[in-house]
């Protein structure tokens, strides 16, 4: 048997039990820096930085960052006060949110003062809420001890090659004190200002999350080394991100084609033994509100907000978080009792894809899910692979696809899936799924994902009539 088995790779639920108190308490209720808490807590990112200092192949300009955020989409750019307000809005209507990112739509330490000043303003009204940084780290070292000095425990650093040839590659040109350098000169100065920042934050207590973003063709064979290089370093979590076809970018003038989910799962498989690594990103907008996976964006625009008066209730937001730590820690007990009745030798792994829409439950209907959460799950346990999006099945009058098409595209995106567990799923869709070959099951609707799984390995995979959970 290969992987993990057992446990949540990532920095899942088993793996809080591990670490430090000090450092448990900075991520347990992150929901990028630990897998279990991204399905209860929510995260927000404010738009406040608007220019770059260095040019990516795979970024247009026109768009966020492409390092932290899905090309193609344009924010609503803030002031630090304006900001603020959002943050204090969005933290009284969804007070699951914890933590508040800077991650574009350009970088953020290319915009010091407004980023700066909008974490100033937070840590000032709203103390309890995380503060998270993301920076392509060319001026990161020249900011630890503001970075330091604000509590800003999270920072990620986009680094995407080991040597400056590759580097080179996908930066054409930094501009660094003042002046505009290209080429391997350009490469060389980015990844060492990159590395001493890494290096600098673990020096400093800051954790730090490294994003690559792995294209094949250009940085494919350096992934491992600089998983490897980075965790010597001290990073503490790896996110090996696809590369999106952006619009306009050189790298979609060149040709340069995205990693297949199969390019993906190899890559993340080889790094997986040198290092942590964060499967759940969902490569978010700059201006992203809600879970990871949902975007809530709309309700909080500058007009709505402008008109509202908010209170900030810092208990009210502290009785929802108790809440939610009991339920984690009911599933918790609950999935410690899970795949005890299986053995070793009835081994079968297999590939299940589950529709949720948060909480960790299979609370999601095929029709309406907007991605599917896949798993792997064998005697030993089970272990999260990554989402794959797909568009509703039940789409309205929204998309050019016709049912049909939508139904063919879900398959070949779960053709390797030995079922579908969800709350609900029609017949229409039933049959052709399973005359494809993929199992659909709602009898485990709104139970939490991991006995659903159990359930379901027990009942079809090892074809028990009696569940042990
Ligand atoms: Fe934002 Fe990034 Fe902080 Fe998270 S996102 S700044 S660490 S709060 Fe998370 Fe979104 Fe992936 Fe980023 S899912 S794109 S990793
Ligand atoms: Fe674009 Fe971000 Fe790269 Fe700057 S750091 S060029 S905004 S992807």
């Amino acid at each position: 048997m290969s992987g993990c088995h057992s446990k949540q790779c990532g920095v899942g639920n088993d793996e809080l039990d591990f670490l430090p108190e000090s450092i448990r308490k900075k991520v347990e209720n992150h929901p990028c820096y630990s897998q279990e808490a991204h399905h209860f807590y929510a995260r927000m990112h404010v738009a406040v930085a608007p220019a770059c200092n260095i040019q990516c192949n795979y970024c247009n300009r026109k768009y966020d960052c492409a390092n932290e955020s899905r090309p193609g989409v344009v924010s609503e750019l803030l002031t630090p006060e304006e900001a603020a307000k959002k943050v204090l809005a969005v933290a009284m209507t969804i007070p699951q949110m914890t933590v508040v990112g800077i991650a574009g739509p350009g970088d953020p330490l290319a915009n010091p003062d407004r980023t700066f000043r909008t974490f100033e303003l937070i840590k000032e009204k709203a103390p309890d809420i995380k503060l998270c940084l993301s920076t392509n780290g060319l001026k990161l070292i020249d900011y630890i001890k503001k970075i330091k000095e604000l509590d800003i425990d999270h920072v990620t650093i986009t680094i995407n090659a080991v040597s400056p040839e590759t580097a080179s590659k996908i930066y054409p040109w930094i501009f660094y004190n003042h002046k505009r350098y290209r080429g391997l000169e350009a490469a060389k100065i980015l990844l060492e200002r990159q590395y001493e920042g890494l290096q600098a934050c673990v020096e400093n207590g800051i954790l730090v999350k490294v994003n690559t973003v792995f294209v094949p063709e250009i940085n494919g064979e350096e992934i491992e080394e600089l998983s490897k290089k980075v965790r010597k370093l001290g990073a503490f979590l790896h996110n090996i991100m696809p590369y999106v076809e952006g619009d306009g970018t050189a790298f979609q003038k060149m040709g340069i084609k995205p990693p297949t989910p199969q390019q993906l799962k190899e890559v993340q498989e080889k790094c997986e033994s040198h290092m942590s690594l964060m499967r759940h990103c969902r490569q978010c907008r700059a201006d992203a509100v809600g879970l990871l996976g949902e975007d809530r964006g709309q309700e909080f625009t500058k007009d709505k907000i402008s008109k509202l008066e908010i209170r900030y209730d810092p208990e009210f937001r502290r009785a929802v978080h108790e809440s939610i730590e009991k339920e984690r820690e009911k599933l918790k007990k609950a999935k410690a009792l899970l795949f005890t009745n299986t053995k070793e030798e009835n081994d079968i792994t297999v590939l299940v894809a589950v529709a949720s829409k948060g909480g960790m439950l299979v609370n999601e209907h095929f029709g309406t899910a907007k991605e599917f959460l896949i798993y792997e799950v064998s005697s030993a346990g089970i272990k999260f692979i990554h989402h794959r999006k797909v568009t509703p099945y039940c789409h309205g009058s929204i998309s050019c696809l016709d049912g049909s098409d939508i139904l063919e595209d879900t398959i070949s995106k779960l053709s390797d899936c030995k079922a579908i567990i969800a709350a609900k799923i029609g017949f229409e869709p039933r049959d052709v799924l399973e005359q494809k070959g993929i199992q659909c099951v709602d009898e485990f609707a709104y139970l939490p994902i991991p006995e659903a799984l159990a359930k379901y390995y027990e009942k079809y995979v090892l074809n028990k009539e009696t569940v042990g959970v």
